[in-house]
């Protein structure tokens, strides 16, 4: 078992609540705190209410639990951002800043950062984007980690802070929702789906994004955290794809098994947001450098998407 005490920040969100358990089977559950502004209830394992934003707050945990390492989850993401953007900016930036800062004044051994796929703008080449293309992000949520990168590179040049990061593409799994953002569709289409409810997609059917299952985006999170410091030769963000597909793709594959399953498109300020991203992403960076390598694409996906989610529903009707 690891010596490790994990802090995660952000854990009731839609990876933190799904990487706290993967953490808690690798480290112990009672070497992983959870922390988040809002508790849950019936949760399994040590839970700390932690407002972010405030450094004291964290630091206080962290000496109290002797934590070595936090994975930093909490943000406001793209399509939520947008709304405000400046308190988006001032959320975002203050919490990062505050993680990064506690990590740099303790004995913090390594730090997990998610950026995103937003950090790209309309000057990358939208297919197989490149790990150095250049970044002119549209979105507060973009700017954010893309500012979040640079000082990722920052505390580890000028501090020798091991933090590691991932452009995460949209996630999507059965265990959670997510919240806020522009790839939120390719999870809401399935519960529709299985709930027998026409699906209203707020991107336009031809809208191609790079997406990862949960289940590859978890393993990837652990596999870079574990991998050698000595094969980190990115410190601001890899690139990592899986797969990379559009409304109508996705559609049809759900309609091979609800064959009267019915998608509106209605696309809204989100299809200008999905415009200006990649499409499909270069990440050979990630492969070279530790191992990455994605298991599914739209087909496995889908077909366990579908079957974890009428098991979800039935036994929530049968209650
Ligand atoms: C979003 O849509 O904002 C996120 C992301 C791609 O970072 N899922």
């Amino acid at each position: 078992m690891s010596k490790d005490i994990i802090l995660i920040i952000g854990a009731n969100g839609q990876l933190g609540s799904v990487l706290i358990k993967e953490l808690q089977t690798i480290h112990g559950i009672h070497k992983v705190i959870a922390s988040d502004v809002y508790s849950v209830p019936n949760f399994e394992g040590i839970f700390e209410l932690l407002d972010a934003t405030d450094k004291a707050a964290i630091h206080e945990i962290v000496k109290q639990y002797s934590v070595t390492q936090i994975y930093h989850l909490a943000a406001i993401l793209s399509a939520k951002g947008e709304e405000q953007p400046l308190w988006t900016w001032d959320l975002n930036m203050k919490m990062m800043l505050n993680v990064f800062e506690v990590a740099r004044l303790t004995a913090i051994n390594k730090v997990f950062f998610p950026s995103s796929i937003a950090v790209f703008g309309d000057q990358a080449p939208l297919e197989n984007t490149p790990q150095s293309a250049f970044l002119n992000p549209a979105t507060v949520y973009g700017i954010s980690k893309a500012a979040g990168e640079n000082w990722a590179q920052y505390y580890f040049t000028n501090y020798g802070l091991d933090i590691r990061s991932i452009r995460y593409p949209g996630v999507i799994g059965y265990q959670s929702m997510p919240g806020g953002g522009t790839t939120d569709y390719a999870v809401d289409i399935y519960h529709s789906a299985v709930k027998k409810e026409t699906y209203g997609c707020f991107l336009s059917a031809d809208t191609k994004l790079p997406m990862v299952f949960m289940a590859d985006a978890i393993r990837a999170t652990v596999e870079l955290m574990e991998a050698p410091k000595e094969n980190i030769k990115t410190r601001t963000a890899y690139n990592i794809g899986a797969m990379s597909f559009n409304p109508g793709e996705i559609f049809a594959e759900i309609k091979k098994v609800y064959p009267t399953f019915e998608v509106e498109y209605q696309p809204d300020f989100r299809q200008d947001i999905a415009n200006k991203w990649p499409k499909s992403i270069d990440d050979s960076e990630a492969r070279n450098d530790w191992n990455w390598e994605p298991k599914y694409n739209l087909k496995l996906m889908t077909a366990l998407m579908l079957e974890k989610l009428e098991d979800k529903y039935n036994t929530i009707k049968s209650k």
